[in-house]
């Protein structure tokens, strides 16, 4: 997979170079590039902002260094294309480009999921008040465009969403995560959050390990970790509940569920009362 960073802060993305992410780039698994927005500015100053049209505080991020940025790094993830699409064409599908802002779509494991499938993502990293609308209007004749949000609240700018975008969508790039079963097993992958874990010494500070997992009897710790999911979930994250699919729930989840003050119907799971 190509990814391309595009900032004003380039060197906020070093962290990229570190760890699982920083191993896969080495590997040759990740193409990851990161941009430096003022390399498309063209003034002496290498101004990258104006106030906004309209009044009000803070400055706005100018359009044309963003159109050159942006066009240098749309048809870098292709083979070129063919010989009459002027190199656009990377045989139908085009680069996303992930607008990092709280007014996007919020972004889940399952978006994450979907942008590990793609050839080339490409970031835009916004500051200040954001970028002017028009280059997200006129990015739509190359890019998928997708504004994403990390959750509802505000960050100085895009890089930090991108640090977290690009570590929560490379580890799902096949080989960049050594043992793929880690990624069975996690919060999210199947719409709960993960069970309660425990290492050695079984008992620290008065503290013992649920007898349950000293047993050796898988198919009771497979039911107990299922329970952990359900009541967590239920405790923390009662949005999740609403969500879920209530096919998918054996006989023992309903069980669960009904002890944790849940009505369980064909399709739905609500709280009681
Ligand atoms: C400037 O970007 C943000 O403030 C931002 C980006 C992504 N998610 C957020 N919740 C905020």
């Amino acid at each position: 997979m190509r990814i391309d960073v595009v900032s004003i802060f380039p060197e906020y993305l070093a962290a990229l170079d570190l760890s699982l992410i920083g191993k896969a780039r080495q590997d040759g698994l990740l193409d990851l590039n990161v941009h430096d927005l003022r390399d498309f500015t063209t003034d002496r100053h290498r101004t990258v902002d104006d106030t906004p049209y309209g009044g009000g505080a803070g400055m706005v991020m100018k359009a044309e260094p963003w159109a050159q940025a942006l066009a240098s790094v749309a048809d870098a993830g292709t083979d070129g294309g063919t010989a009459n699409d002027g190199g656009t064409s990377d045989g139908g599908t085009r680069p996303v480009l992930i607008v990092p802002s709280p007014a996007g779509a919020v972004f889940t494991q399952a978006m994450a999921y979907e942008l590990a499938e793609e050839k080339h993502l490409v970031f835009a990293c916004g500051r200040y008040e954001g970028i002017d609308e028009r280059v997200l209007e006129w990015a739509g004749e190359r890019f998928d465009v997708r504004p994403v949000s990390l959750g509802d609240y505000v960050l100085n700018g895009g890089e930090v969403a991108v640090l977290a975008m690009v570590e929560a969508i490379g580890r799902l790039v096949p080989g960049v995560v050594g043992n793929p079963e880690s990624l069975v097993e996690e919060s999210h992958s199947d719409g709960l959050l993960e069970y309660p874990v425990y290492t050695k010494p079984s008992s620290w500070r008065e503290r013992d390990v649920p007898e349950i997992l000293l047993s050796g009897n898988h198919g009771k710790i497979a039911q107990w970790r299922r329970e952990q999911q359900l009541q967590r979930t239920a405790a923390r994250r009662p949005d999740l509940l609403d969500k879920f699919d209530a096919s998918q729930l054996t006989k023992a989840d309903k069980a669960a569920l009904t002890a944790l003050g849940y009505e369980v119907t064909k399709d739905r799971i609500l709280p009681r009362g």
